[in-house]
């Protein structure tokens, strides 16, 4: 019998002796025996660790995502003005998109929805002024006639990023 061999017999009888509740100091002390086979069992505890810590992380529900919006809506080499069919999804604290593009002439429809707390949009060069309570569509139709970048924000105070919530309409 080899000296690892003793050492071995004895340590596993320690460990039975010792009721379940102690089972993760057991296995410390399994852990922190020198032999070879011990070692072996050390990879395979590890391996089970770190494949249960995988699964735990793939089990996690994904977040909910908004599908990002188109923000380039100007396409076309099309003759004439368009109707532009916005959907925008507003909350803290941001409009997404937050950056619409159109061109002279364009009628924009601009369908919001607040998913979170109340907002507002206000685009004060284009007369454009909506409350937007939570979970509600509200639905604004305008046009722009003139070129030039016309900024909008949250009209409705909504937390600490308020004041960061723009963006802005450009119209070529
Ligand atoms: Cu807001």
């Amino acid at each position: 019998m080899s000296v690892n061999g003793l050492i071995i017999k004895r340590d596993y009888s320690y460990v039975n002796k010792i009721s379940d509740d102690y089972y993760l100091v057991n296995l410390f002390i399994l852990l922190a025996l020198p032999t070879k086979q011990v070692k072996t069992m050390k990879r395979i505890f590890i391996a089970l660790l770190v494949l249960s810590v995988i699964a735990l992380s793939a089990c996690t529900p994904p977040e909910v995502q908004v599908p990002p919006p188109d923000t380039s809506l100007n396409a076309s080499n099309d003759t004439g003005p368009k109707t532009i069919p916005i959907n925008m999804i507003v909350k803290q604290y941001s409009f997404e998109p937050s950056i619409i593009n159109a061109k002279v002439g364009d009628t924009i429809v601009l369908t919001m929805k607040s998913i979170d707390v109340a907002h507002g949009i206000t685009i004060p060069e284009l007369g454009v002024s909506q409350d937007l309570p939570v979970n509600e569509e509200k639905t604004v139709t305008f046009k722009v006639d003139k070129k030039g970048e016309f900024p909008f924000r949250c009209s409705v105070f909504c937390g600490s990023g308020h004041r960061s919530m723009t963006g802005k309409i450009v119209v070529e």
